[in-house]
């Protein structure tokens, strides 16, 4: 259990920082914008798989206020914010799946239906 709900904001905020420098990393090399590196994406899409597990924590009753862009939404709708936090676990986990493969079909296509998970929860739960 968490001492205080800013921990518990923290944390969530520790795990999503770390998330979105995997993730963006692992953009950059699918659009080229830097060198694609098989053992790298990989290494950071295990990442991205192992801290998609994380934030849910960090969404206690009472951290909606505060140094938050969580919008009070998520504690009226918790079922359905745990369910879109499951959905993406499980793009992350395909996703680590197919960084195991050299099919780079099937990872972009990993790739696009985890930041699909990110954005349709940023867009319901998420301040702009
Ligand atoms: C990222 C990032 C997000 C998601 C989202 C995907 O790299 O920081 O919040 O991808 O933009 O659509």
């Amino acid at each position: 259990n968490f001492k205080e709900v800013d921990d518990a904001i923290h944390y969530r905020q520790a795990a999503f920082g770390m998330i979105a420098h995997n993730f963006g990393d692992m953009g950059a090399m699918l659009k080229g914008k830097k060198d694609y590196d098989a053992a790298i994406f990989a290494m950071r899409a295990t990442n991205v798989a192992a801290l998609s597990k994380l934030p849910l924590e960090g969404f206690v009753s009472g951290s909606d206020t505060g140094s938050t862009e969580a919008l009070a939404k998520i504690w009226s709708d918790k079922t359905d914010f745990d369910a879109k936090m499951k959905t993406f676990q499980e793009n992350a986990d395909l996703l680590a799946l197919a960084a195991g493969t050299s099919d780079k079909k099937q990872i972009k296509q990993a790739f696009i239906n985890t930041g699909k998970s990110c954005k349709g929860c940023h867009d319901v739960y998420k301040k702009d």
